[in-house]
Formats: structure tokens, C-alpha cells, sequence
């Protein structure tokens, strides 16, 4: 969030760090300027203009009304408010208007919902959706620094004859853990009742509600695979109108946040190696099915630490700056 902030040039004018009481005390150098963390009590936000919050959803539940009481406007990048009626949820390439209608608090989406929505709006404004298949390919980091620390552990143990052991992945709360080192794990955050994992209701959920369009059928499966960073999604959608293939690539070449990375002569398609500490989300292998009338599949890759969580943030809270003139 900070290298974000930094690499934006967002116009702060001073910047306060906030963690738990175990962190706090720490010094952390931003451009040249020792800040230490300070304990996030409730008092901390008084003068605080814009809060963004990324530490856990019972930190945001308990604080973010104290951060807003005192004036702040919170961005909160966890999923503690994001289906909540009266809280914007928000993509900026998509529902940037949504910003102003907060009452205090703007919610971040899930990451894999973030980048799917930058390459799938622009097909929506034009041609309409009818349905969406989507098969994500999710980053360890998505599941945080033990998750990678796990699949590093997991790999060398592989690589060097151990038998691997893991205690984070898939869901670090639940008992049982796989190893994810030369591995795909279907699983991602836990199962609900439908046989859907909340990751997967997410997406379903989040989509309906950045699109103001709970029509559109979403049929997801989310995926854990061996990659650090960046989330790579095989999206199908059905559209509402008939489509000319090269007039979809243009679109998408030319619209905001994304890159059309299409070039299958020249084997040229996002990948999250190279789109790992990037800010767009790189779209690809763009194809028409060969027996659905509708079809289309894409392929879209994003870093899910980045437009996945705090370049977004850092976006909302850019255009409220902007618009608001506030700092
Ligand atoms: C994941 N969706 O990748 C999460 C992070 N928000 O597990």
C-alpha cells in the first residue's frame, strides 16, 4: 500500500501507519522519512482525512466506524462491508461514480472480482452479458506471506526428496492443509452450503453488485496453483448481441486499466510472471466459440496484490482527492 501510495505520487500530505499493538513501534522508512507505527485505536484517526484499512475484516467491523465518526473517509480492502447496501463497492474503470455516494466507507472488491470486472465491462457496455464461466488460477500471495513462505518450504522439500508438510494452505483456520508446491488446490477460502467456496460466492456476488446486475449467470471455480505473485483467470462469457471478433479486441485494446496482450503467431498472452508488480490487468487469447453463437474466451491475468487489492484502493481514494479537492 505505501509502494503504491509512493509509486502514484499521491498527494499526501503526511502519512500515519496503524497496526495492532504487536506491531506498533516499528519504524518505517518512507521516502527518506523514519514514521513509526502507531497502536490503531479508535483516537488514531482524529485528523485523519482518508483511512485505508487492510488488516483483517474484525479490525475493519470495529474501527472503521471510529476512523469515519472522526471525519475519514475509509477505503476498506477487506470483506467486512463490501455486500453491505449503503457501501459503494467499487472499480474504478467501472463504477468510479459510485465514489460519491458513500456515507463513510468505500469497499474494495475481492481481488479475482477486481481484474475479471476491468476486462469484462467493456463487453458489457457494448454487448451485453448474459453469462459469465470463469476458472481462476490464484497466487499464494492471495492467501498471504505464510501462504508463500508455505510454498517455498513445500517446493524445496519436494525438490530435495522430503515429503512436504503444510499447516497454511488451503485455508489456514480449517484442520487439514495440502501442500501446494507442484500442486492445484480447488479450494480457496471455505465451503458454503451449495458447494460453492466463498472465494467462488464472491465473485458471484461482487459482479451483480459492481454491475447493478444480478442477472447475469456466474458460474465460478476458484483455483489455488503454485505462482506467487499475479491471478490468472480463464474467463468464457456469453453475450447479449452478436460480436465481430477483431471489433472485441480493439475494444479492449482501447479501453482503461487493461492491456490486450493477443499475439498467438508470436506466442504473445499475459502471464503472472510478467505481470507480476505491474499495474494493469493484461488480457488474451481472445476467441470466439467455435459452436455457442455468443461465446468468447478470454484469458486475464492481473497482480492481485496490486489492481487486486492496494492499487485499487489507492485509485478510489485518488479520484475522491480529485473530485473533492479534500487535501
Ligand atoms: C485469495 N481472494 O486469493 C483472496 C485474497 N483476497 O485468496
Amino acid at each position: 500500500m505505501i509502494d503504491t501510495l509512493l509509486r502514484r505520487e499521491f498527494p499526501f500530505a503526511s502519512l500515519k501507519l496503524l497496526a495492532s499493538a504487536r506491531s506498533a513501534g516499528t519504524v518505517i522508512d518512507v521516502r527518506g522519512e523514519s514514521i513509526p507505527v502507531l497502536e490503531a485505536t479508535p483516537e488514531a484517526f482524529e485528523g485523519v482525512d482518508i483511512a485505508l484499512f487492510s488488516a483483517g475484516g474484525d479490525v475493519s467491523l470495529r474501527l472503521a466506524p471510529e476512523a469515519v465518526k472522526r471525519g475519514a473517509l475509509v477505503i476498506d480492502n477487506t470483506s467486512a462491508y463490501r455486500m453491505a447496501p449503503e457501501v459503494p463497492l467499487v472499480v474504478p474503470e467501472v463504477n468510479a461514480h459510485e465514489i460519491f455516494n458513500h456515507h463513510g466507507i468505500i469497499a474494495n472488491p475481492n481481488c479475482s472480482t477486481i481484474q475479471m470486472m476491468v476486462a469484462l465491462y467493456p463487453i458489457y457496455q457494448v454487448y451485453g452479458i448474459r453469462r459469465i464461466v470463469v476458472s481462476t488460477y490464484q497466487a499464494a500471495s492471495g492467501a498471504g506471506q505464510r501462504a508463500i513462505e508455505e510454498l517455498k518450504q513445500t517446493a524445496a522439500a519436494i525438490l530435495t526428496g522430503e515429503s512436504p508438510t503444510a499447516s497454511v494452505l488451503p485455508v489456514s483456520k480449517l484442520e487439514k492443509h495440502y501442500p501446494l508446491a507442484f500442486n492445484v488446490l480447488p479450494q480457496i477460502d471455505v465451503f458454503e452450503a451449495n458447494g460453492y467456496t466463498k472465494e467462488e460466492m464472491k465473485m458471484v456476488n461482487e459482479t451483480h453488485k459492481i454491475l447493478a446486475d444480478s442477472r447475469i449467470q456466474v458460474t465460478p471455480t476458484a483455483v489455488r496453483v503454485p505462482v506467487v505473485y499475479g491471478h490468472s483467470e480463464a474467463v468464457y462469457v456469453e453475450t447479449e448481441k452478436p460480436f465481430v471478433l477483431e471489433d472485441v479486441k480493439n475494444l479492449l485494446a482501447n479501453s482503461p486499466g487493461l492491456i490486450l496482450q493477443d499475439d498467438p503467431a508470436n506466442q504473445i498472452y499475459p502471464q503472472p510472471l510478467q505481470a507480476a508488480g505491474e499495474f494493469p490487468v493484461f488480457v488474451g487469447r481472445v476467441r470466439k466459440d467455435l459452436f455457442v453463437e455468443n461465446g468468447l474466451s478470454l484469458w486475464v491475468v492481473a497482480d492481485n496484490i496490486l489492481k487486486g487489492a492496494a492499487l485499487n484502493a489507492v485509485q478510489i481514494a485518488e479520484i475522491w482527492v480529485r473530485q473533492e479537492g479534500v487535501l
